[in-house]
């Protein structure tokens, strides 16, 4: 079924000069990456965040922490960006300054050609020394995890519970947040911090909010527009829209 997108949205886009976007996992499930929260579906209702997504899980059990990566890095590889994606790329050409701030680890905006892309929980592409934090491009792979030529472990660049988000990355997400007209906030459930607080931030400087999502979240009430579908679905149909604006 087709969501209706007010006419009122499409003016305030067309009209607009800042942007800023938020996405989530949501984006990516068109291409076949789980998302986190959703019941049946979601990472989280197989696997217990605290044992793989915690440094201290990872240091009870580096090897399974490794793998899970590992496994969910290969299974990235084999996806391609979706229309969501792609609207979102396309969309950033029609603005002069257009912020994609985004949760995932996947890559995907980029390989779909968003050119600005503010990682805030890193890269799963990447791999750094659990010890110096710095980014390591070759590695033996004769251990699981290898190990660091420092001999610690090295992990993914991405960031855990409990862990600081890259403090550049999150001054340019609250610098975007706080300086735009338009803020969409495509599929998250708003649950994870401070990624949460970014559309909350926009609204107090007084931007308007559009969430996209085929469910209701925590930010649903506060959204002046709320489209509850699919981002693969809404995001072209919105491009279409303001095109002919
Ligand atoms: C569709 C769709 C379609 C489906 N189209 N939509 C304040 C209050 C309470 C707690 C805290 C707080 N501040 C900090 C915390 C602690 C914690 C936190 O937020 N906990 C909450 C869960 C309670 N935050 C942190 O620890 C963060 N660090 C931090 O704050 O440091 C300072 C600090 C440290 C210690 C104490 C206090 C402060 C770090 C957070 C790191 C999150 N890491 C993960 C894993 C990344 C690596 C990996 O991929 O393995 O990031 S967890 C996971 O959640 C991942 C995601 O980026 C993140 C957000 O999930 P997202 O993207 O929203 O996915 P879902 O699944 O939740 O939602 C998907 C949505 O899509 C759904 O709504 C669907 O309906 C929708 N959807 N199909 C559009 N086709």
């Amino acid at each position: 079924m087709d969501v209706v997108i007010p006419q009122e949205l499409i003016e305030r886009l067309a009209a607009a000069r800042r942007v800023a976007v938020l996405t989530g996992a949501g984006i990516s499930a068109e291409s076949g990456i789980p998302t986190f929260r959703d019941a049946l579906t979601g990472l989280w209702a197989h696997y217990d965040p605290q044992e793989l997504a915690t440094p201290e899980g990872f240091a009870r059990n580096p090897k399974l922490v490794w793998e899970w990566y590992a496994e969910r890095r290969a299974r990235i590889a084999g996806v391609q960006p979706n229309p969501g994606h792609a609207a979102l790329a396309a969309l950033e050409k029609r603005y002069e300054h257009f912020t994609l701030v985004t949760q995932n680890i996947d890559s995907l905006h980029q390989r779909a050609g968003s050119r600005a892309v503010v990682e805030l929980h890193g890269n799963i592409a990447r791999v750094k020394c659990s010890r110096e934090e710095t980014i390591v491009s070759e590695y033996p792979d004769d251990e699981s995890p290898p190990r660091c030529p420092c001999g610690a472990w090295l992990r993914p660049d991405v960031v855990w519970f409990g862990e600081m988000l890259p403090a550049d990355a999150l001054a340019r997400a609250e610098t975007a947040a706080e300086h735009c007209e338009m803020f969409l906030s495509i599929g998250t459930s708003a649950q994870v911090y401070p990624a949460a607080e970014l559309p909350l931030r926009a609204l107090s400087a007084g931007a308007t909010v559009v969430e996209i999502n085929p469910e209701r979240t925590a930010l649903t009430r506060h959204a002046h527009f709320s489209l509850p579908g699919a981002a693969g679905v809404v995001l072209p149909q919105l491009l279409q829209r303001l095109a002919s604006a």
